[in-house]
């Protein structure tokens, strides 16, 4: 492993020399503009300092549409792999140390060696995520209908004992979360017993719930369709907050921006979730017509922005037990995973910081006065400020690239992985959840 290329750090100071001369000269104009506003971009900046969103391992591969994939070169071939990217994708952009496993895709035969492999380069693990949407080999149960309220209670067994397996590689890991999403539904009206099944589901969950260690969190994913095409399980946020509900203190739900129906207003679920303090945290991808995984604000920028407002407002305000867990959950097609999933770092601390920037006094009196102009200038005025010298500097600052993608590219870590890591045949499965 020692032998394998790395980006180094001076190499990324030397990219940042060339690079380095336009950040001076906006930060500079910048922090006038704003501080005209009574706004101190040095504050900004320690917030982009500070800002962190974990990284999925399925993410670092190629993903695929439900007709084909087109494996890219120097891809990761295992889990020790994957942390390499993951690691050379925190060290040009410094906010995205925490990776999150899917299992059994990652399982690690020594769970010490891996923990000591992404302490090395300096990462951690996040949240944990099950697997009961297909079938493993040599597994005696099907999941084809249905696994956590599957009708056959052997198979109900399978997968609760799959999801306590997670939590307990989890604890051996450093992880505090454990993320389920099950794609049980049906495609046929009438195939599934709605009641019956959430019952079901609920019996199941109840059991993983148990096998939480006293300081974990279990993270609740809805989704509105897909793999099912008629009905699912675990279909919005009310079945998914009552849920959370039912389960207890340690059960929240987690907001996947590509799970629900076309122009839900996914702001407002945030605000809601928030308010009844049971807000697990994100998976941010973006999308167009469904669950298409694409990279954070590449579609609906204003809609990322939004939903950082309702979470830069209950920061602000101080919400009680609010921490919401900021996790990536996209699948990249068409471009570098490592690219794609900088980028999507990057766009999340744009939206982090311009929602900093909103000015709250101005917002609330525009609410108070029944100003509805005003209270949109309010948002508008943050949404188009160009924070882009802020993130550089930001990233700068703890040792990253002023251009991650410029420098990622310069380097030729792609062209250097392909040599060392030659194509498998049946390459790894890679998710989009
Ligand atoms: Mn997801």
């Amino acid at each position: 492993m020692a032998t394998h290329f790395e980006i180094d750090d001076d190499f990324i100071a030397e990219q940042n020399k060339a690079a380095g001369a336009w950040v001076e000269e906006d930060y500079a104009h910048l922090g006038k503009q704003l501080s005209r506003r009574g706004r101190d971009i040095e504050e900004l900046t320690a917030k982009a300092q500070a800002f962190r969103v974990a990284v999925p391992s399925w993410g670092v591969g190629t993903g695929g549409t439900r007709f084909a994939r087109f494996p890219g070169v120097g891809e990761p071939r295992g889990i020790f792999e994957k942390l390499e990217d993951c690691a050379t994708i925190n060290k040009l952009v410094r906010s995205t140390p925490g990776v999150s496993l899917h299992i059994p895709w990652d399982k690690p035969e020594d769970p010490e060696a891996l923990v000591e492999f992404a302490r090395s380069r300096g990462l951690h693990f996040d949240a944990m995520n099950s697997n009961t949407f297909q079938d493993q080999v040599n597994q005696p149960h099907s999941y084809k209908y249905g696994s956590l309220t599957n009708p056959d209670a052997a198979v109900r067994r399978q997968a609760v004992e799959h999801n306590v397996e997670c939590i307990e590689l989890g604890r051996k890991l450093g992880s505090k979360a454990h993320t389920v999403w099950v794609g049980d539904g049906g495609n046929f009206a009438g195939q599934q017993h709605f009641r019956r099944a959430l019952e079901l589901y609920l019996d199941s969950m109840r059991d993983i719930y148990k096998a939480l260690p006293s300081d974990w969190r279990l993270f609740i994913e809805h989704k509105f369709y897909e793999p099912a095409f008629y009905s699912t399980v675990i279909n919005d946020w009310g079945v998914s907050y009552h849920c959370a509900r039912e389960l207890g203190p340690q059960a929240f739900c987690l907001v996947d921006l590509g799970h629900h129906a076309p122009n839900v207003n996914i702001e407002m679920i945030v605000a809601r979730l928030i308010q009844f303090g049971k807000l697990a945290g994100f998976h941010f991808n973006d999308s167009k017509y469904g669950d298409d995984d694409l990279d954070a604000g590449s579609i609906k920028p204003f809609q990322l922005f939004l939903i950082f407002n309702e979470l830069v407002d209950a920061e602000l305000s101080k919400v009680e037990n609010f921490d919401p867990a900021y996790m990536l959950d996209q699948s990249h097609n068409v471009t570098d995973p490592v690219e794609s999933l900088m980028s999507s770092a990057v766009e999340l601390s744009r939206a982090y910081v311009q929602a900093h920037l909103v000015d709250r006094d101005a917002l609330t009196e525009a609410q108070e006065r029944c100003d509805p102009l005003m209270a949109l200038a309010a948002l508008k005025q943050a949404f188009t400020t160009d924070v882009a010298p802020i993130l550089a500097r930001a990233r700068e600052r703890e040792g990253g690239a002023i251009d991650p993608v410029a420098a990622y590219r310069a380097s030729g870590y792609r062209q250097r992985k392909a040599e060392e890591r030659p194509a498998q045949k049946g390459a790894a499965a890679s998710g989009i959840v």
